[in-house]
């Protein structure tokens, strides 16, 4: 491995930031597998996405809890933070920034000027839209028209975060200030990339930024916006807890014996059969490495999907109709693209169960579930593992030095 890195790539340079360029390699290779890129075309992000002068971003901030930056910012992935505050440069974030009011006004508004047509627009928040949009301003004007005059004027528009992407929580009924998300404040003629959840998968997020800066291009997004790397598949289709509801073993309680054995939470209202979304194989959750609400035993409650995350009542049972792995393709109910997988196929629980009082022990094998994992992508999984302990690293010039 002495100097395969450097071999490969003799145009990056040691440190990315205070990132290494192990780390940063590593970082693009996984980005690539999860985009389901060829091999080898980390490397080429990498050496691309290095070459470039950091695009500027505005980031302007509606009706949120600021979760979306906190997210980006854990100290659990600091690899994520780092490369993200390396890759571009934040001119204008209103929790980030260090000049406040009217400086920090001037400075977005230099920002604009100077990069016209070249600046990627990140909306993180839902843009209220009643009487005339007074209930979010900024610098004394309604966040609905500074969005509507910023547009324009970026390169790509990057809704961050389910408020920004559907509405979220603040357009949730009866949704007293008119919230928005910022493709319907914005209308059919721009193209918004959606990352939804609530907080949104960094990892996502800085898949994305990759992706536009090294093909020039916006990945492909589905019907609702968002990229298919990150959202082609149900969590159901990669969660580990899947052989439980095959099998029809269901928590039935909040720590009663199938919740303390792993069991499905299909009947505590797990939304994971009606959510796309990456958590099972990237392992997101923001509450420590490798965990995610559904392995912490929480059921999902559908954060990231339109009409179901702040809308569909939190004990009740998901629709279980989704694409499986084998048929042909079938378009969604939108009549949009086509998914991933096979054929529209409802699925309901088996009609005879295992009892609940199987004997102990003989949950899914560590080999069930690694058959399982694999729907999501192996190599997902695996990279993601990755992502997760790059974060872990040093990144001094010593384990550089020394590894290489
Ligand atoms: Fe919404 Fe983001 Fe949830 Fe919070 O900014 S998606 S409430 S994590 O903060 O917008
Ligand atoms: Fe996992 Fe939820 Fe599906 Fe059960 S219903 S297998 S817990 S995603
Ligand atoms: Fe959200 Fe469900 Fe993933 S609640 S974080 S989409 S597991």
């Amino acid at each position: 491995m002495k100097g395969k890195n450097r071999a490969l790539s003799p145009t990056l340079p040691s440190h990315f930031g205070l990132v290494t360029r192990r780390d940063f390699l590593k970082f693009c290779a996984v980005a690539a597998a999860s985009m389901g890129l060829p091999l080898g075309m980390g490397v080429k992000i990498a050496e691309a996405v290095a070459a470039l002068k950091r695009p500027p971003v505005i980031w302007l901030s509606g009706q949120e809890c600021t979760g979306c930056t906190e997210t980006l910012l854990r100290s659990t992935h600091p690899t994520v933070e780092h490369l993200i505050l390396d890759l571009i440069s934040v001119d204008y974030h209103e929790t980030l920034s260090t000049p406040s009011g009217a400086l920090a006004e001037e400075a977005k508004q230099k920002s604009i000027s100077d990069n016209k047509g070249k600046f990627i627009l990140v909306t993180e928040g839902a843009i209220p839209t009643k009487d005339g949009g007074i209930y979010c301003k900024i610098g004394g004007r309604p966040a609905m028209e500074i969005l509507r005059e910023t547009a324009p004027l970026a390169a790509a528009v990057v809704a961050l975060g389910s408020c920004a992407s559907w509405g979220g929580l603040p357009a949730t009924e009866p949704n007293p200030t008119g919230a928005k998300s910022t493709q319907e404040v914005l209308g059919d003629k721009f193209k918004v990339i959606n990352i939804p959840g609530c907080p949104p998968n960094p990892y996502n997020f800085l898949s994305t930024v990759l992706y536009i800066l090294t093909f020039k291009k916006l990945p492909d997004l589905d019907d609702k916006g968002r990229p298919l790397f990150a959202y082609r598949r149900l969590i159901h289709e990669g969660c580990e807890r899947r052989p439980h509801f095959d099998a029809g073993r269901f928590a039935l309680a909040f720590d009663d014996d199938g919740h303390r054995r792993g069991w499905c939470l299909y009947k505590l209202g797990c939304k994971g059969p009606e959510t796309y979304n990456n958590c099972p194989a990237i392992l997101f959750g923001g509450v420590g490495a490798r965990s995610w609400p559904v392995g912490t035993g929480s059921p999902c409650f559908g954060c990231s999907e339109k009409g179901v995350g702040f809308t569909a009542p939190i004990p009740a049972m998901a629709k279980l109709e989704y694409s499986t792995l084998t048929g042909a393709p079938y378009k969604t109910e939108e009549g949009g693209k086509v998914r991933a997988g096979g054929s529209a196929l409802r699925l309901t629980p088996p009609t005879s169960f295992a009892p609940i009082e199987a004997p102990a022990g003989h949950g899914a094998s560590v080999a069930t579930v690694g058959v399982l994992a694999g729907l999501a992508g192996a190599a997902l999984g695996a990279g993601a593992m990755t992502a997760m302990k790059l974060g872990k690293k040093k990144s001094g010039s010593e384990e550089e030095a020394g590894k290489e």
